[in-house]
């Protein structure tokens, strides 16, 4: 079912601007759905073709290697309360012998990567019209399997806002929803010298996780992180800088919860869906109207630190999800080579 390595099937070969995916007719309207191909299953890692994995070659200077993963045990209590803690259960056969098995495992409790099962658009529908049926266990639809069985590979591109605007005296609130928008993340680029190719990894540095991970007060229940402006113009701003993988140290790599968001759903608006903590979420253009993987809760601050030492933030990039058929996301299982 997957297609490496599509070329975009678009008029005259050029890849559309994010304003011209409103001209398409129809169903396919809006969204990237069919432009690499009726079978795609990868969305925008199609941007991550063999000549720009050769040419992340360069990104690597010392071959320092970085991991970007919490441990799995990270979150006891759970972060998301419907996603539980792990049970890792080790025992032996004899003596001398070990054998181990994980119970509970939600697959993405820590660092992930969100596939594009992950949400579907209450007015359209799942990435290229998938078949909402057809996205249950033991079915290969949308289904992660088709990230792993490709792999991950490519230039990654740090984007310190959270360094930045502390930087420039605007320190981002760490302890609310604050929605960053596009414009920070530009003057962001510019103030590290950095601009993004098309095919990168871009991995977006808040601060919010190494914040959260120093036990901030919870007492009134409620998880907020500050997380990418929920508008469309953060949308056009990932898909025309065509990015491969949008990740993220936070929680949903958009602001969380989503309750400033001016993202309306009609199947919400005439009350034919119930809202919910879904409302107003990025995720909903992002995953399956445009087939963007996304990447969350990813340690990024021994990253940065390196990269403000060497004074650049593109790196070698690798993430490798488990190769479960059908699964929805995974752990990353991210490094970066610099
Ligand atoms: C949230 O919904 C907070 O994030 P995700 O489901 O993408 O992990």
């Amino acid at each position: 079912m997957t297609t490496p390595q599509a070329r975009p099937q678009t008029s005259g070969g050029e890849f559309p601007r994010f304003d011209r995916l409103f001209d398409r007719p129809g169903r396919l309207r809006g969204t990237a759905w069919g432009l690499w191909g009726p079978a795609d299953q990868l969305g925008t890692l199609n941007h991550l073709t063999p000549e720009r994995v050769l040419a992340a070659r360069g990104s690597i200077v010392t071959g320092d290697v970085v991991p970007l993963n919490l441990p799995l045990t990270e979150f006891d209590p759970p972060i998301i309360a419907h996603r539980g803690s792990i049970e890792h259960i080790v025992f032996g056969l004899n003596d001398f012998h070990r054998d181990d098995r994980i119970d509970n495992l939600f697959l993405q409790a820590s660092t992930q990567l969100d596939g594009l099962r992950h949400f579907g658009h209450p007015d359209r529908g799942f990435y290229n019209d998938a078949d909402p049926t057809r996205l249950v266990a033991g079915q290969p639809d949308l289904g992660i399997q088709a990230v792993a069985q490709r792999g991950i590979a490519g230039r990654g591109l740090l984007i310190d806002v959270g360094t930045y605007r502390e930087a420039v005296g605007r320190p981002i609130d760490q302890t609310r929803n604050e929605q960053i928008p596009v414009e920070d993340l530009d003057a962001t680029l510019e103030w590290q010298g950095s601009s993004i190719q098309p095919g990168d990894i871009i991995m977006i540095r808040t601060g919010w996780l190494k914040y959260f991970r120093q036990g901030p007060d919870r007492s009134d229940g409620v998880l907020r992180s500050p997380g990418l402006r929920q508008s469309e113009d953060t949308a056009a701003w990932l898909w025309d800088h065509q990015v491969s993988v949008a990740a993220s140290d936070n929680i949903a790599l958009e602001a969380w919860p989503a309750t400033d968001s001016n993202l309306t759903v009609d199947a919400e608006l005439t009350g034919t869906m119930p809202k919910s903590s879904h409302s107003g979420m990025l995720h909903r253009i992002l995953i399956p109207l445009l087939g963007l993987t996304i990447g969350e809760l990813w340690v990024l601050d021994e990253l940065a630190a390196a990269c403000t030492l060497r004074g650049r933030y593109d790196v070698f990039l690798t993430a490798q999800p488990l190769n479960l058929l059908g699964g929805v996301g995974s752990p990353a299982n991210a490094m970066a080579i610099l």
